[in-house]
């Protein structure tokens, strides 16, 4: 028990420094891509491996978007960035992101969104069931000037697994029958739009990241899973990661259900999106955040 919490906090730990680095690279003109790989490149440098590719998201994308191999975009003069990083230790994943404000005008939205975040993380403890603990936040602590996206939740991390287990909506379910436990490990994570927004996030055609399913098909492809799985598990990964002929099957492999795909997730009526996100461990007394920095 101790080492795997030790593991969490070695891989929080890089999270945040990975986060604190990131910061000051957000400016209009720099590349996603530069950014994406200098984290990872840190991740890797301090011993952890990325649980995740960076994702880096602008403007009204909320989720997913991961620069592509040779990804030409830049990031824009105005609005807002997410950077959500993610570093394991083996198997034991982190994952927490922030907001920049390029231009200063969205910052009420990053703050709304930290303050629910703190609301939740401040009523979680073990023995409390979700549904009661998300009405209770929501009681507290509803945005006024925002909206919260109803359809992005917080999640359990487990060894080699970012989205199993529990899920922490961030409006109250109407069916929820799960309840805390003392030594679960969470990625707690808010999202606001504008009250012009559609508080809800739908796929868009583009897919930058994938993960495996666990399954391994007979025939040509089935080599293939297999190498994919022993060098990622059940994690996602970029194929920025592969070499440019395993590129060419992800398609395919997406079709004969050997991968996950993970859509970019855009705000309903193209509204700007702001996230705050910490990875938390959950003792006797309540929630300690692990990527405070
Ligand atoms: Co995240």
């Amino acid at each position: 028990m101790t080492i795997v919490i030790e593991a969490f906090e070695q891989a929080a730990r890089i999270t945040a420094d990975a986060l604190a680095a990131a910061k000051p690279m957000v400016r209009g003109g720099v590349r996603l891509l530069e950014i994406a790989e200098r984290l990872e490149r840190l991740i890797c440098e301090r011993g952890a491996r990325p649980a995740f590719p960076v994702n880096i998201c602008v403007g009204s994308i909320a989720a997913h978007y991961s620069p592509l191999p040779d990804d030409p975009r830049t990031l824009p003069d105005r609005g807002l960035v997410k950077i959500d990083v993610g570093a394991h230790v083996d198997g034991y994943p982190a994952d927490a992101a922030i907001t920049v404000d390029i231009s200063g005008d969205y910052g009420w939205l990053i703050d709304e969104a930290e303050t629910y975040l703190e609301a939740l993380i401040a009523n979680l403890r073990p023995g409390v069931a979700i549904k009661r603990l998300i009405k209770q936040t929501y009681e507290e602590a509803k945005p006024l000037r925002s909206r919260l996206i109803v359809n992005l939740c917080g999640h359990q991390l487990q060894r080699f697994k970012l989205h199993s287990g529990k899920s922490i909506p961030v409006v109250p379910p109407r069916f929820h029958r799960e309840v805390i436990r003392e030594g679960e490990v969470f990625a707690v994570e808010v999202f606001t739009t504008t009250t012009r927004g559609a508080g809800e996030a739908v796929a868009e055609a583009l897919v930058t990241i994938y993960s495996h399913t666990g399954r391994i098909p007979g025939g040509q492809l089935g080599e293939i899973s297999r190498q994919l799985l022993a060098r990622f598990n059940m994690l996602p990964f970029s194929p920025r990661w592969l070499d440019p002929s395993e590129v060419g099957l992800l398609s395919q492999l997406h079709k004969k259900r050997v991968l996950t795909a993970y859509p970019v997730l855009r705000e309903g009526r193209n509204e700007p999106v702001a996230q705050a996100e910490h990875t938390v461990v959950i003792e006797r007394g309540g929630a300690r955040v692990l990527t405070r920095f």
